[in-house]
Formats: C-alpha cells, structure tokens, sequence
C-alpha cells in the first residue's frame, strides 16, 4: 500500500479524566466538528479512558466522566449518524496494537515526551508504567484506524511526531508500507488556551483550582465570574498582534474570544483594540455564554438518559471495530504472530 492510498480518515479523542474544558472545546472537539461536517472524512472520535487511568481515577466517576464526555461531543455537535463515536476499552484492538507498539518504539522515545516529564512530576520514579508508555498507546489509537489525520491541540504535537516515527519504524523494520504517516491538524486562534490564572500554564481539567478553568458544564454567572477575577495587565488591549507580545494572559483572552466567535485574532484586535480589559472581559464573558450554555443545557438533557448513551456507545463499537479488526489481523501476520 502505498502512502496515497489510504482512506482519508480522522481519529482524535479526549480522556475522561474529568469534566470538559474550554481548552478541549477549542482546541479539540469544534475542531473535531468542523472536520465531521467538511464531508471529505471518514470520522472517528473516542472517549480515551484506557488513558484516563494511567493516572488514578475513582471508578464512579470514570463512568460518569466518560457518559458526560459523550455527551459533550454530542451537544457540540458531533452526530452519531456521520461519525464513530467509542469508548476506548470497548474496541481491544486498540490496547492489542499497543502492545506491538511497545515493542517497536524505544525507552530513549518515551523518555523525551514532555507530557510524561510535566505529569509524573518529581517522582517519576513512582509514576504508572502506563504513564511512561501512552504515547505507544495513543499511536496505535490512531494507527488502528489507519487515519490520516488528527485534530488536536498544540500540547499533543511531540506525541503526533512519535506516532509518526513508531509508523515509519514498524514499516521499515518489516519492510512494509503499511500505517500511513499520520498528520497532525493544529488549527485555528485557540490551540493552546491557557489557565485563567496563570498565562504560562495550559487550561486543564485536573488543575486544582477550579478558578483556573471555564468547564463546559459551568452555567453563567459562573463563567462570567471567571472570566471577571482572570488574571490580567492593567493596559488596555492593542490594536496589533505585536502588541500582544509578552502579555500572555491578553493573548489568552483574546485567543478565546476570537476561537468562541470564529475570528482570527487580528480581526479581533481591530474590533476591539484600545478596550481596557473592564469592558472587553464582560463581552468575552457574553460571547461565552452565549456558545456555552446551548451545550451544557444539552449535555443534562442527554446526560438524563444514561442508556441512550450506552447504546450509542456499543453501536460505535461495533462500526469501529469493523475498521480496526482486519487492520490489528494484518499486523499480526505481518509480525509472525499465528492462530489468529
Ligand atoms: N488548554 C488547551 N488548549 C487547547 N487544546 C487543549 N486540549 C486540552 N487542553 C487544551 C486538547 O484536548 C484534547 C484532549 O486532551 P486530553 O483530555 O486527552 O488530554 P490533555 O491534553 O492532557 O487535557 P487536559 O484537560 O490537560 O487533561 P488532564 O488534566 O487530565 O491532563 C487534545 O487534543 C488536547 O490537545
């Protein structure tokens, strides 16, 4: 097979390793969305909770989590009907073709993934195995599928790059030129959308304070009060992008301004240029708002029939692994493996 034959195919997916942020609307799931919607994909997302619990998750509200993550992605407007929507552990090709990939991606790899060294922290010593071998993980989430693309956000970039170096090496190493060398989409004003908080730092569902967050679930006034006490510089928004140059906490607000309303940030700054922050934060707020609440309002409504959602989940499952059993068989012959 060569590189241009596969099918165009997406795959991205979000870990149900809390409640959804602006962060994974932004700077995912519209995304996921817009490439849904553009009709020249087969689409495929997923509620990645075999990630989830490389670090530790009370199992109640790792079922729960999941449930309200497909709710979320289908409040936002991914539709059943157009793509595939699954839980990870419900398709085992998935952890079946990590395992190969753990024996053809190398320790020296992992041990330079950024993502691993900023959540084990310190004690890396005493993080989960599963922790140090995601990256294996979520290559072959990708690589099962054969897609060819996956929207993500800035932060996933070095783990795009090592799926693509795990891709090229199996293929080399068999003398085959079988998972495509996936691309990575990045796109858009707010790929990186960063804690309300503290300008350096990404927006995260498991950051501690939940001040540092807009989660999809939070009605009004709880936005409008988070964006009210964001941190911010006390001089009035400029005109230019260059004039967003070490300001990063402006730039953030504006980058979710101009993400919630489909704008560039230049288009932004020339709306709102001059603005002190008390006037820009309120309309930031009203914008937010204003996208927000029809999804966290649909979220309840589907969230208040569990088993609708677990339904859709197993018919996902079923549509997947239509995809990924002939591709995980394949790589099995391929490495030597009989009885299959
Ligand atoms: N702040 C962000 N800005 C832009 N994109 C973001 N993404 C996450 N945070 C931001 C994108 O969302 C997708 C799913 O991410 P994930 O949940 O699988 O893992 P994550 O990146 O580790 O997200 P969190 O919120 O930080 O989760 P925790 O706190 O559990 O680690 C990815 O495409 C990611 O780029």
């Amino acid at each position: 097979m060569t590189q241009s034959n596969f099918t165009p195919r997406v795959f991205s997916g979000i870990q149900p390793s809390g409640g959804l942020t602006l962060g994974n609307y932004l700077g995912a799931i519209k995304r996921f969305v817009d490439m849904q919607n553009v009709g020249d994909f087969e689409t495929v997302y997923c509620m990645v909770d075999l990630h989830a619990i490389t670090v530790w998750q009370d199992p109640e509200k790792l079922r729960h989590n999941t449930r309200e993550l497909a709710a979320g992605f289908i409040a936002s407007g991914i539709s059943p009907e157009k793509s595939i929507l699954i839980n990870q552990s419900a398709v085992p090709e998935h952890a079946q073709l990590a395992w190969i990939f753990n024996c053809v991606a190398r320790m020296g790899w992992m041990g330079r993934m950024t993502q691993f060294k900023d959540k084990a922290g310190k004690n890396a010593e005493n993080s989960s195995l599963g922790l140090f071998g995601y990256p294996a993980l979520m290559a072959a989430d990708i690589l099962v599928y054969h897609a060819t693309h996956v929207p993500v956000g800035e932060d996933q970039k070095q783990h795009l790059e090592l799926t693509r170096d795990i891709a090229t090496k199996f293929n080399h190493d068999y003398g085959v030129d079988f998972f495509p060398l996936t691309e990575p989409v990045i796109e858009g004003a707010a790929t990186r959308v960063m804690s309300l908080r503290d300008g350096s730092k990404k927006m995260s569902k498991s950051d501690p304070s939940d001040a540092s967050r807009i989660n999809m679930t939070d009605d009004a006034d709880t936005i409008a009060k988070k964006i009210r006490k964001a941190k911010t510089d006390p001089d009035a928004l400029p005109s230019e992008i260059e004039g967003l140059k070490d300001r990063p906490e402006a730039r953030n607000l504006v980058n979710i301004y101009a993400g919630l309303n489909d704008q560039t940030v230049e288009q932004v700054l020339a709306d709102v240029g001059g603005q002190q922050f008390g006037t820009f934060k309120p309309a930031l707020a009203e914008l937010a708002v204003a996208k927000l609440a029809p999804i966290s309002s649909d979220m309840a409504r589907l969230m208040s029939d569990p088993t609708e959602i677990d339904r859709l989940l197993a018919k996902g499952a079923l549509q997947a692994r239509e995809i990924t059993a002939p591709i995980l068989k394949k790589t099995y012959e391929i490495v030597g493996l009989v009885g299959n």
